[in-house]
């Protein structure tokens, strides 16, 4: 398949201002006939090209006139004389056959679609490029028994009853837009029904739809949409449009959610949620990505995207949007410690990898393979850079600039950058480097201290990446304060360094006490600091950094010295690490939610980041044993925190309630680490007692992880317990394939052919094979066993959609992070995946990228 390059970009020859849409839907064969009014863009005499995919044309006709059909390179060829012509178009498609997800699909006796990026060209002829923007009319006829709801974009205009005991409604979208955000669904649903008052006094009607016995479960969600509609009016100034938003809860989805105009279509495991079947993560996810996907509306429909490269344009703006509605609706430097959490995990190892690409990727073959964490997670981060840069007031000018500037248009980053520039009067000229450079930069200091004087020294370097060898010195802005060695206090205000050239001094007033460097506070930047430590300074750091996000990465950074020296040979020291683990938790002032972060040892993935050809087992082994010391050495204080932690009101989803669930599952896990016969008996008290998910699934894990009856025993009753619930089975399937060892992959073998293990169902072949790709320690078996079966699992999967086998291919492209003897075995299993007749070119890209 061949590479498309961003520079190749050219306009459309042809809009489609005006499209009407007929279905007629059957599961087994819809029909569907489309409309559109085109008119020439510019002066030139070429031909109408459409997009379709696996469509049975049934007819084309020009102006009224039949015309035969022409292809050319799986294009419908249309030649046109005039300026505008109608062109009409008859297809047939098979929902029922369509595992791809991408399109019309049937989930569960629901008929609905999904169209981003290029979905839309599997349900009718069109220019299938998000720079086309129409209004549409959609009329849906279906069996009114089995599809008693039509819905689709927009408001709904007239209906009625047909032939057969067919029924009809007729949809109309009064705003122009790119055909990824079409929707329609059709079935058999319940509303959660509700409405929000506007700022400025108009009424939207609010509506969560879901099979009739889910209907309990989507509370939550509706709280969080009219949450996300109040903080959007507030924060960023912006008002909904339409006089209704729905959203549907679909089963089978390749994304978490969709924000189709007024239609979202949504994961049922980012709708669906309460208490006993959700833990508060979950929780919080959903109020997340309803949030997400509403600011869209702004971020993304009303303003779109021009082309896939600037796919980070509405995907890191909108990231960091619901990030600010988090932050605000819960603990900020909790939220923070996730989402840093989230881009070392998910976003450092991407861009320290084969697959590394800039936000705005230069080139792709296959657009489903750029939804990332670098684009997402990392484009938000450079907008929250651009914000530390501007200050709040100016940011807010910019936004409110580039929503008026570009409402109605498809646009570009660039045109979001110059909104913020010509709102601000900053130049972001240097700025821009961040939409053009891959790599995570890494930034090396050292505080200097003189006569009473002190002077920061860094200096940058951004590593090269696929295709881009050398790089040029980034704009980094560095939240910095200095603090009192012997005082604990900050001495003179924090301040914001502008780090622009390779390297840099920055002088600090008289400071009369020797200082601690408190650095990159927040993480203002998406960087990987390097300090040079003087003894003593991290651990007095760890312990009272008034700044707690500061505080928080002081102890990582702690934890990861003595576990990377010991990794690399030496003794590993265990007593710094259990003394502030120790002092973490005896602490009064710290929440239980940052209690609960703080005690967590960074993850065996992160280490992995930061040796050099890893040896997997080992970082398990350093890593298990200090936890064994910290279980071992605070058994009285974990035991007394994990008590304490377990009055939590098991109704209440305040912060505080959830942070102590929090603490009380990371003192569970490290009870049992130190002591597996106690921890084996809390956590099976802990599991007979639970009135959460929380709780319950936090006593399971570390059941599991402790194996035996008692894990067996808690394993089966949880899964009879819930066996009607699928999210909660997912659940059932991720927490064994998350055991660390050796022995893992036999289970998961065995899970595979349990009865309730199907491929069809991403969140289910997620929760097998992604949680098993991310257990280092028992994907990285040293027999190479693990890739084996992870090739195996893509292959297969790949043959029924492409879309989420091809997310699994990552974990096996880290090879080159990994000692020799595995990386071999991890590349003959790309290659084996390659040698695959009928490879899609989702999983060809990724994996011939890997073997790089
Ligand atoms: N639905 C996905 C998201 O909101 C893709 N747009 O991120
Ligand atoms: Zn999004």
């Amino acid at each position: 398949p061949a590479a498309i390059r961003r520079e190749d970009y050219r306009a459309p020859d042809w809009l489609v201002p005006e499209v009407a849409l007929s279905f007629e839907l059957d599961p087994a064969r819809t029909i569907v006939k489309a409309r559109l009014s085109v008119t020439r863009n510019g002066e030139h005499d070429r031909p109408l090209r459409l997009d379709g995919e696996e469509l049975e044309l049934l007819g084309v006709r020009v102006d009224g006139a039949a015309v035969e059909p022409r292809f050319e390179d799986g294009r419908l060829v249309v030649d046109l004389a005039g300026p505008a012509a109608v062109v009409e178009t008859e297809v047939a498609i098979l929902p029922d056959k369509n595992s791809q997800l991408m399109g019309l699909y049937a989930s569960g006796g629901i008929l609905c679609t999904q169209c981003e990026a290029e979905g839309f060209r599997r349900i009718t002829f069109f220019p299938d490029r998000p720079d086309v923007l129409s209004r549409y009319t959609v009329r849906l006829s279906a069996d009114q028994h089995a599809f008693p709801i039509l819905l689709a974009n927009g408001n709904p205009v007239d209906s009625g009853i047909g032939p057969g005991g067919s029924h009809w409604a007729l949809w109309e979208d009064p705003f122009p837009k790119p055909c990824y955000l079409f929707a329609i669904v059709a079935g058999d649903l319940a509303c959660n029904q509700d409405s929000f008052r506007t700022a400025s006094g108009r009424t939207v009607d609010l509506g969560i739809w879901v099979r009739e016995a889910d209907l309990p479960k989507t509370q939550l969600a509706m709280q969080a949409l009219k949450d996300a509609f109040a903080w959007d009016e507030r924060v960023y100034g912006r008002e909904y449009d339409l006089d209704r938003f729905n959203i549907v809860a679909v089963s089978d989805f390749n994304f978490g959610a969709m924000e189709n105009k007024g239609l979202n279509i949504f994961n049922t495991r980012y709708v669906l949620a309460d208490p006993e079947t959700a833990t508060d993560a979950d929780i919080d996810a959903v109020a997340a990505v309803v949030a997400h996907e509403y600011f869209h509306n702004w971020s993304g429909n009303r303003v779109t995207c021009r082309d896939w490269f600037q796919l980070s344009l509405k995907e890191g703006l909108t990231v960091f949007r619901d990030q600010g509605f988090s932050e605000d609706m819960g603990s900020e430097a909790v939220q923070r410690i996730d989402q840093v959490r989230t881009l070392r995990a998910a976003q450092f190892p991407e861009d320290a990898g084969p697959l590394a690409h800039p936000i705005r990727p230069d080139s792709y073959m296959e657009i489903a393979n750029f939804y990332t964490a670098t684009v997402y997670n990392k484009g938000a981060e450079v907008i929250r850079m651009m914000r530390t840069i501007l200050g709040p007031e100016r940011y807010r000018k910019g936004t409110d600039l580039y929503f008026e500037r570009h409402d109605g248009q498809a646009v570009t980053c660039e045109d979001f950058v110059r909104a913020m520039e010509d709102a601000s009067g900053v130049d972001l000229g240097q700025f821009r480097r961040w939409y053009s450079q891959a790599g995570t930069p890494k930034v090396h200091a050292r505080l200097e201290q003189k006569d009473g004087k002190a002077a920061l020294h860094l200096r940058q370097d951004v590593p090269p990446t696929p295709g881009q060898e050398a790089k040029k010195p980034m704009v980094i802005p560095l939240r910095v304060a200095l603090i009192g060695a012997d005082s604990g206090r900050e001495l003179g205000p924090e301040r914001t360094v502008l780090l622009t050239s390779a390297e840099q001094v920055e002088p600090f007033a008289e400071v009369g006490e020797p200082a601690f460097l408190s650095i990159n506070r927040g993480f203002s930047a998406p960087v990987v600091i390097e300090a040079e430590r003087r003894p003593g300074e991290i651990e007095a750091l760890a312990a009272s950094d008034p700044d707690s996000f500061a505080r928080y990465e002081a102890g990582q950074e702690l934890m990861a010295r003595d576990l990377l020296a010991a990794i690399r040979g030496a003794d590993l020291r265990t007593d710094a690490v259990v003394a502030a683990v120790g002092a973490t938790l005896r602490s009064n002032q710290l929440d239980p939610a940052f209690k609960a972060d703080a005690i967590a040892l960074p993850a065996e993935s992160q280490l992995i980041e930061k040796l050099n050809r890893a040896d997997p087992g080992r970082v398990h082994d350093v890593r298990e044993a200090m936890r064994r010391a910290i279980g071992q050495g605070l058994s009285d204080d974990l035991s007394r925190a994990h008590m304490a932690a377990g009055g939590a009101d098991p109704a209440s989803l305040s912060g505080e309630a959830k942070g102590q669930r929090r603490l009380r599952g990371a003192t569970l896990a490290l009870l049992g680490a130190g002591d597996p016969k106690v921890g084996e008996a809390l956590a099976s008290r802990q599991y007979a007692g639970a009135r959460t998910m929380t709780e319950r699934q936090s006593a399971l894990m570390t059941l599991a992880m402790l194996g035996g009856d008692k894990a067996e025993e808690a394993l089966g009753d949880f899964y009879a317990r819930f066996e009607d619930d699928a999210l909660v089975i997912d659940k059932w399937f991720a927490v064994q394939a998350s055991v660390p060892g050796e022995a893992t992959l036999e289970k998961v073998e065995a899970l595979m052919r349990h009865p309730a293990f199907t491929m069809t169902n991403p969140n289910r072949l997620r929760a097998l094979a992604g949680n098993f790709a991310s257990t280092p320690s028992a994907f990285h078996r040293a027999d190479g066993a693990g890739y084996d079966w992870l090739a195996e699992t893509i292959v297969a999967a790949d043959k029924l959609n492409p879309q989420t086998a091809a997310r699994f291919v990552a974990p096996l492209g880290r090879w080159r992070r990994i000692e020799e003897g595995r990386a071999a075995k991890m590349r003959a299993a790309l290659e084996r995946i390659l040698r695959e007749p009928g490879l899609s070119k989702d999983v060809f890209e990724l994996a011939s990228k890997s073997l790089g």
